[in-house]
């Protein structure tokens, strides 16, 4: 792997850079980039971009190019017209590099960024607007030097999977609302959106085969709202939307368990075949589907199909978790089936880590929430982990124990706790480790500021956590201050707690 190398400071008036303390990993801070680079070999003086900037992007290099002039144009006002060949920021691929890596060298007279695939090229044109003044990231035309300063920069994650978890069941989520975050994964490196479409609460999703899921299903949440869901089409546009910034939109179906809301839309999935009444309260019921049901099992296969059918990825969530009044015996024959069904669509699937108890084929992806042993158990069968054990990655718990919203059960979880664990349990070889996910759960969250509050900054700690080999608490959060700026600029409503000496997007002009 790559050598951390991060040397001197570079000048702060010329390049609006962050100032550099000169104490302990200060350097570090230099440009204030989260996720840290592999390495960093910070040069001297600066790019400027202007009137005459071209953006030199061909081939399979066209779309990125096309995107990165799209995110600079409105704060920079400058014209960044994407052309085949010339001089300027100069976008190439080279397989060599490997999946999701990139070089980037700024010198005085341009900036050549190198993918080793789209992906890549793509984090890199992220690491590209993070060397800019945060002011880039307005949506306004700002009066400031768009200079970027020089360096090289050799880039790959260290996990596949950095992901971004948002019950929408619990309480609804708008597509304009969930492609605002996939903007913000997409600026922090990370690659999937997993949607957590239905719970006891709330089905979010169109099946045609069973249109009352979503007409009675998605007509309420937690509160007693008005709930909503989407239509195939708008879940489609969502994924294309994701796929274009290279975040892959994972889907959840919650089976057996949390299925109240299903159960709540049709009668004949229930042992009474009277439909069950909805259900609104916060609290976890879990609500089993009825297995033993002469219609359970085609219920189930339909949505599966119909929902494999939406995703371009080439994942399917399953839940699976809190399977209770289920018994041991029926719960690993009905994921076991599930896997079948899902397998039959060509997709991999993915559940929470009670499956880690059960005998699955490989490939298969276990989400460790909650048990060590569970997430074990599944990697010795040759399972792959995604990690979001809950005291670290669930974002649904409040900072401290004064929080006015939040669950606390795993918690309190604050910034530094978000940051410093090991996505790897032990008795795990790293290589089975997929990734990480920080998960949002909503029973409190019931709207966008909210979900702003919960999960930033802790996702930017879980981004770094999931793409960089290096990286400590301390060196964290002084480029985390840094970027405050950027994320205030973007309009987000993070939580500034006290753990970080914040700098203002006015400070960092
Ligand atoms: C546990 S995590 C749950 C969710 C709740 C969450 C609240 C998991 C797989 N199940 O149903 O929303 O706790 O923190």
């Amino acid at each position: 792997m790559f050598l951390l190398l991060l040397l001197a400071c570079r000048d702060d008036e010329e390049t609006g850079s962050p100032p550099d303390t000169d104490d302990g990993p200060a350097d570090a801070t230099v440009s204030g980039l989260v996720p840290l680079p592999a390495l960093v070999e910070d040069g001297e003086g600066v790019y400027a971009l202007d009137a005459g900037t071209q953006i030199v992007a061909a081939g399979d290099a066209e779309d990125v190019g096309a995107l990165l002039a799209e995110a600079l144009r409105p704060a920079t006002g400058l014209p960044l017209e994407v052309v085949e060949e010339g001089e300027g920021v100069v976008l190439t691929l080279d397989a060599s590099l490997g999946a999701e890596a990139y070089t980037l060298d700024v010198t005085e007279d341009g900036v050549a960024l190198v993918g080793g695939d789209a992906d890549g090229l793509f984090w890199g044109t992220q690491t590209l607007r993070q060397l800019l003044p945060p002011a880039s990231l307005s949506t306004d035309e700002q009066d400031v030097e768009w200079a970027v300063p020089v360096v090289h920069i050799e880039d790959a994650p260290r996990f596949a999977w950095r992901g971004l978890m948002i019950d929408v069941a619990r309480h609804f989520f708008t597509i304009e609302e969930l492609e605002r975050q996939v903007d913000l994964l997409a600026l922090h490196k990370m690659n999937r959106l997993h949607l957590h479409l239905t719970d006891d609460q709330g089905w979010r999703v169109e099946i045609t085969g069973w249109p009352d899921l979503a007409a009675i299903g998605g007509a309420t949440e937690v509160g007693g709202g008005t709930g909503g869901y989407y239509t195939q089409a708008e879940l489609g546009a969502l994924i294309d939307y994701a796929e274009a910034r290279h975040v892959t939109v994972v889907p959840e179906i919650d089976f057996p368990g949390h299925a109240n809301a299903a159960l709540s839309a049709y009668a004949e999935l229930n042992e009474d075949g009277v439909c069950a009444d909805v259900y609104t309260g916060a609290g976890v019921i879990s609500t089993p589907l009825w297995l033993d049901g002469p219609d359970t099992y085609d219920f189930v296969e339909d949505v599966l199909v119909e929902v494999a059918a939406l995703t371009s990825g080439p994942w399917l969530h399953v839940g699976g978790d809190e399977a209770v009044d289920v018994s041991d015996a029926d719960y690993a024959a009905f994921v076991q089936w599930m896997q079948e069904v899902v397998a039959a669509e060509g997709k991999t699937m993915v559940a929470w880590d009670e499956v880690g108890d059960v005998a699955l084929d490989t490939p298969f992806v276990t989400q460790h929430w909650i048990d060590a042993d569970r997430a074990r158990a599944a990697a010795a069968q040759g399972g792959s982990i995604l990690s979001s054990p809950a005291e670290h990655a669930y974002l649904d718990m409040m900072y401290d124990y004064d929080g006015e919203y939040g669950q606390i059960w795993a918690g309190p979880i604050d910034i530094e706790a978000a940051y410093d664990w090991d996505p790897v349990p032990s008795g795990v070889d790293e290589a089975q480790v997929l990734g990480v996910e920080g998960a949002l759960w909503t029973e409190y969250v019931d709207d966008e500021e909210k979900l702003d509050f919960m999960v930033w900054p802790r996702l930017a700690a879980h981004a770094e956590l999931g793409w960089s080999e290096q990286g400590d608490w301390a060196d964290f959060r002084e480029r985390l201050a840094w970027h405050g700026a950027r994320l205030e600029t973007l309009g987000v409503g993070f939580n500034a707690t006290d753990e970080v000496d914040w700098v203002s997007a006015a400070e960092a002009r």
